[in-house]
């Protein structure tokens, strides 16, 4: 079965958006997944299609009515049933890429976007809600990091990446570098403007090459997050300073 991501939103005609161009739109295109997405005011009973409300309790902004919600995760099931739901929010659990690979094990996502200051907390209790965050910063609303997950997702479906085993090898990923940022990468001309390539990999020495980007992996991650750093020192069994 293809894997079929199904969005609720505010803003349908946002979708597909970039992931219908790129690695995600051929993988699209070739029927690698599917894509639709439900308008949420649709689902909205009244005369003027309210999907918000103001709080109980007061306080500033809109919350978006359980009884809508549910209706359009309602819709969204019975397009492709089996399916986690997940509600995009800054107060999720953060993403990363474990639950991605998580994600794309099974059938597809049915992905909720909130907007206004969030959805009514019974209907998160109600479907079992997978709150997912894509960082510590506030976006406007849910879609652009939907977009974030979906793309993480669409590109370990198989047949996506096509030849390069470049998915399974990079930052994040479980084998290899396990949990360590990219080494720097370099091309041709071999000096630009007064900046040469480093000599060790104009070497040919294969071993050398290795031992100089496992050692560039890790200054960088030493550098730049000590939180992965500190995690490989304890998987990988060391308590020393990056290599040379
Ligand atoms: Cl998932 N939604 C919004 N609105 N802001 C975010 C986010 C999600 N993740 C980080 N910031």
């Amino acid at each position: 079965m293809t894997w079929h991501a199904s969005v609720l939103t505010l803003f349908p005609e946002m979708f597909p958006g970039p992931l219908g161009q790129s690695l995600a739109g051929k993988a699209l295109r070739d029927g690698r997944w599917a894509i639709d997405s439900f308008d949420i005011r649709s689902f909205a009973t009244d005369r003027h299609r309210t999907v918000d409300d103001t709080p109980f309790g007061g306080g500033a902004g809109m919350v978006m009515r359980p009884d809508v919600v549910d209706a359009a995760i309602a819709a969204a099931l019975a397009a492709g049933p089996d399916r986690p739901a997940v509600y995009l929010t800054p107060r999720g659990r953060p993403l990363d890429q474990a639950m991605v690979r998580d994600f794309v094990a099974g059938p597809g996502l049915i992905l909720l976007c909130g907007r206004y200051e969030g959805v009514d907390q019974r209907v998160i209790e109600a479907r079992g809600l997978r709150e997912v965050s894509i960082g510590d910063y506030v976006l406007s609303g849910g879609e652009p990091a939907a977009m974030v997950l979906l793309d993480a997702c669409v590109r370990l479906l198989p047949g996506v990446m096509g030849a390069a085993a470049s998915g399974e090898e990079e930052s994040f990923s479980p084998k290899g570098r396990e949990c360590l940022l990219e080494y720097p990468h370099y091309t041709r001309p071999a000096e630009w403007q007064g900046r040469a390539v480093p000599p060790v990999l104009l070497s040919g020495h294969h071993a050398e090459v290795a031992r100089w980007r496992q050692a560039e992996a890790e200054r960088i991650t030493c550098e730049r997050r000590p939180d992965l750093w500190a995690r490989h020192i304890e998987t990988a069994g060391r308590d020393r300073a990056p290599a040379a």
